[in-house]
């Protein structure tokens, strides 16, 4: 949360926590998107005022379908769609929000600009590595083939400030919390954790 918050330099709540287990031997692959156009054009949230953080909880390398990333595509805004033609008759289904089959997803040839310009990097590191990113950021991911579980949590933060407006359709709030609630963090439950710490690892 203090990074959130220091990268923010506001106070924040809990936008939405999702965990994204990627069972070994095939678990799913992400198209290339951006986060913010669903959290924009679906939630109603203004402005690009949130951070994300991606923790692993395995050592994650490249061979698991880590998160891929190209550095510096958050600069470009809500960037071009993909126009996913398979879609238009369809009735709006929220899986389309969370699966590997996007709504949003960035413009080829966008994508491959970018990425030539600043390469593509991956999100690898060992268990209890904690990655911050943009809403804006492209990033996608490749299914996991290898014998390893590759399993993390993302929590995304909003700025108090920047609440999502009223829509017809608002999201559910298991996607779009309503609790706008400024995290605090304890500092008296920190000490306690610190005792704990010492009774139990001497
Ligand atoms: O877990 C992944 O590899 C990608 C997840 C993702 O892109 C997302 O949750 O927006």
């Amino acid at each position: 949360v203090t990074p959130a918050q220091q990268l923010l330099g506001s106070p924040v709540y809990l936008y939405q926590y999702k965990l994204n287990n990627k069972k070994a031997y095939g678990g799913d692959w992400w198209e290339w998107h951006q986060d913010f156009a669903f959290w924009h054009r679906d939630d109603g949230v203004p402005l690009p005022r949130m951070v994300s953080a991606m923790i692993l909880f395995q050592d994650t390398r490249s061979v698991q379908g880590p998160l891929l990333f190209v550095p510096g595509s958050h600069r470009e805004g809500i960037a071009a769609f993909e126009d996913k033609r398979h879609l238009h008759d369809k009735e709006p289904d929220l899986m389309n929000s969370l699966n590997a089959d996007l709504k949003y997803t960035i413009n080829k040839t966008l994508l491959r600009k970018l990425a030539q310009d600043a390469g593509i990097a991956s999100g690898e590191g060992p268990v209890g590595t904690c990655i911050f990113f943009h809403p804006n950021l492209f990033h996608a991911s490749n299914s996991n083939v290898s014998p390893f579980d590759r399993y993390t949590a993302i929590l995304t933060y909003n700025d108090v400030a920047n609440l999502p407006e009223d829509r017809v359709n608002n999201r559910p709030e298991y996607i779009c919390s309503r609790n706008f609630d400024p995290i605090r963090i304890r500092t008296d439950a920190l000490a306690d954790v610190r005792v704990l710490d010492k009774q139990v690892l001497g």
